[in-house]
């Protein structure tokens, strides 16, 4: 997203520099490692797992009230198309790299305005509310999509455990930051750990989902385990990835992106085919998987992503073209 072109274009010709020479560094690394136990193609930067929970199933009831009739994804390419900067701008990079992010122990703090702030234990987090297989569309801000059959619950059922006061005007999602696990964030990029905020309204939307697994199994960790949001009526960059603390505040938080540019990306960032982005149209979107690369056919761009019926009225009397 930083980058200066739609995503159509080489990743190398878009990455900046720095990134890239960590990387090859870190190929190199691995490389050596595995030559010199052997291995091959199969070793993994991770090792041993710390945990066995990655692809395990994850058994839910379909919500048919949020089931897309859009022909789903595929599980390879929701899993190796990827945007999860702290491992590196390459698409394919957080399929190639998180293996090394350690979800277990992990918890969630939900502090700040409440009655009862408090921190859960994952274990506790995936009992909390029943698991709803729900088939929502991604829309990235670059300009491709994806329909992913996502597993979890909405998030309202998190925030009413904690008595939000009537001073909590808006939530602030802070993701995990494993230096040492992830090579973006060595790099720099962005200002980590990466930050994302709704208002208050947004996120006790029912349709605001607190997602533990895709395709009937739990979280790959490229996209985002042990638990990560899906908004999905707002560019995908909203749905934060591996999350360590929701925050409810009484201020407009700045998200990673507001920070990074500003002209770019605002506070709102809902799906919005009339507003262009600075350096290209909203108007159309390329669905992974159709094929055909850049000369896909395109599929319009819906208003809040074909989530105007449910969500639309949160909006009224805002002027989406200045709060974009
Ligand atoms: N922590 C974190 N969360 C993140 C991102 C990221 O770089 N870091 N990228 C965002 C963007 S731009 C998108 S489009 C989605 C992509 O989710 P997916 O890889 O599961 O499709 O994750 C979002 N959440
Ligand atoms: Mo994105």
């Amino acid at each position: 997203m930083l980058i200066r072109k739609p995503a159509d274009i080489l990743p190398s010709e878009i990455t900046p520099e720095p990134v890239w020479r960590e990387r090859r560094a870190w190929m190199a690394r691995a490389g050596a490692l595995a030559a010199a136990a052997g291995m091959g193609a199969i070793w993994t930067p991770g090792g041993a797992r710390a945990e066995e929970a990655e692809g395990a199933a994850l058994p839910a009831t379909s919500n048919p009230a949020y089931a897309l009739m859009d022909k789903q994804t595929s599980f390879k390419d929701i899993t190796t198309y990827n945007n999860y900067y702290e491992f590196g701008l390459d698409k394919s990079d957080p399929a190639e790299y998180a293996n090394k992010l350690k979800t277990r122990p992990w918890t969630v703090s939900v502090e700040g305005a409440a009655g009862k702030p408090r921190t859960f234990g994952i274990d506790e987090l995936l009992k909390l509310a029943p698991m709803e297989e729900r088939i929502y569309r991604l829309r990235c801000v670059e300009g491709w999509s994806m329909v992913i059959p996502w597993v979890g619950y909405s998030l309202s059922n998190l925030l009413k455990q904690v008595d939000p006061t009537g001073s909590a005007k808006f939530v602030e999602f802070v993701t995990v930051v494993q230096r040492e696990a992830m090579p973006g964030v060595r790099a720099g990029v962005l200002d980590w750990p990466y930050v994302e905020a709704l208002r208050i309204d947004e996120a006790m939307h029912p349709l605001t989902m607190l997602v533990f697994g895709l395709y009937g199994k739990v979280l790959p960790n490229q996209n985002g385990a042990p638990l990560r949001l899906a908004v999905p009526w707002k560019y995908g960059f909203k749905s934060a990835k591996s999350l360590v603390a929701i925050r409810l505040v009484e201020k407009q938080p700045a998200s990673s992106w507001m920070k990074a540019a500003p002209h770019e990306y605002g506070f709102y960032a809902n799906v919005n085919p009339g507003v262009s982005h600075p350096r290209w149209s909203q108007a159309t979107e390329r669905r992974i998987g159709d094929g055909g690369g850049f000369f896909a056919p395109k599929h319009k761009t819906l208003m809040f992503n074909g989530y105007g019926d449910q969500v639309a009225s949160l909006y009224t009397g805002l002027d989406l073209r200045a709060n974009y």
